[in-house]
């Protein structure tokens, strides 16, 4: 049976940047996100014996082995799961800049599995599916829910998935992402997280977790947004300088990105409250309320010229469309 899925991506503004198991891509810390409305990956899953081969299809294009791979054996896992062999056929569409630390894992592997589970009618809960995602990418995990979203840690593949904190905020809450570059990161992810770990600063970071995520669940049920704004700033920069300070240094920042952060501190002297927070690429995203949104805007197309600006708010979580 043919089944189609749309996810949403996500932010995280409390980062995971850490395995615990690199296959169950359970992490080492717990993270929190907001599903955002502006990105998000529609994929449909195909299974049957009329079917003669496993196929990716992205965008439109045939994916070759090795671009399939991540995606087909990912398949596989969850068909071992199950007790399913039979041959396959995905085909994604992502509304979402590929690999710019735009997040595009996270609404590709929600959609996938939410697919793949709904194809097989195996009827499973959003914790389920939460889990499922997971083994696909860390951030897809959080991109079964809507809205603001807890990835509790866990410590094996049962107690590690995500949570919802407040599926649809009612709350004037946007994110600004601008594009800096969109080309593919030189440094992945998954390699990312594990040099960020030979930094001496990384247990310090883990020992905040808690504290970090316990101080923005309060932030969101105050509507506190000054706390919201720090707390991500903060847990972003906290991130960067573990990779600057691994052993060796690296960095996703750009030129862009360092005239963004200083754009944003600028602003906020001058009364024009925002924060910014940034993944694993160049790419900025600014938080903002809606009274100070096109300003903000205006001042990044001062500085950088006709970047692309993408203004982004609540999303919702996974749904089968058809
Ligand atoms: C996050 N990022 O919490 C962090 C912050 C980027 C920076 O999760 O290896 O594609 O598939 O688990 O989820 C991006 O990494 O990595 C990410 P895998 P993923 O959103």
């Amino acid at each position: 049976m043919k089944k189609n899925a749309r996810a949403h991506t996500n932010i995280a503004l409390i980062k995971y940047w850490g395995k615990a198991d690199k296959k169950l891509k359970t992490p080492l810390m717990s993270s929190l996100s907001m599903t955002l409305d502006a990105f998000y990956t529609d994929t449909s899953f195909e299974h049957g014996s009329h079917l003669e081969k496993d196929t990716f299809t992205l965008n439109g294009i045939k994916q070759d082995n090795q671009k399939s791979k991540r995606v087909i054996d990912y398949i596989h896992t969850l068909q071992r799961i199950y007790g399913f062999s039979d041959h396959f056929e995905i085909n994604s569409t992502n509304h979402v800049p590929t690999s710019a630390g735009l997040a595009s894992s996270a609404s590709a592997f929600a959609a996938l599995a939410t697919a793949f589970a709904a194809s097989y009618n195996l009827n499973l809960s959003r914790t389920e599916l939460s889990k499922l995602a997971r083994l696909g990418s860390g951030s897809a995990t959080r991109s079964i829910y809507g809205g603001f979203v807890l990835w509790q840690k866990g410590k094996h593949h049962d107690n590690s998935y995500a949570l919802p904190i407040d599926e649809d905020p009612n709350w004037d809450l946007h994110m600004l992402a601008i594009e800096v570059n969109t080309h593919e990161k030189k440094i992945s992810s998954s390699q990312g997280m594990i040099q960020a770990q030979t930094s001496p600063f990384y247990k310090t970071w883990l020992n905040n977790n808690a504290t970090e995520i316990a101080a923005m669940k309060e932030a969101i049920e105050n509507k506190n947004f000054t706390q919201l704004g720090q707390l991500s700033e903060n847990s972003a920069n906290e991130m960067h300088a573990l990779n600057l300070s691994a052993q060796p240094g690296f960095t996703y920042f750009e030129a862009d990105t360092l005239k963004l952060i200083t754009l944003v501190q600028e602003l906020r002297h001058q009364g024009i409250e925002c924060y910014y927070t940034i993944d694993a690429g160049p790419n900025v995203k600014i938080l903002c309320t809606l009274r100070n949104r096109k300003k903000i805007i205006s001042y990044v197309h001062n500085l950088l010229g006709n970047v692309k600006i993408i203004d982004a708010s609540f999303g919702p979580g996974v749904q089968v469309l058809d």
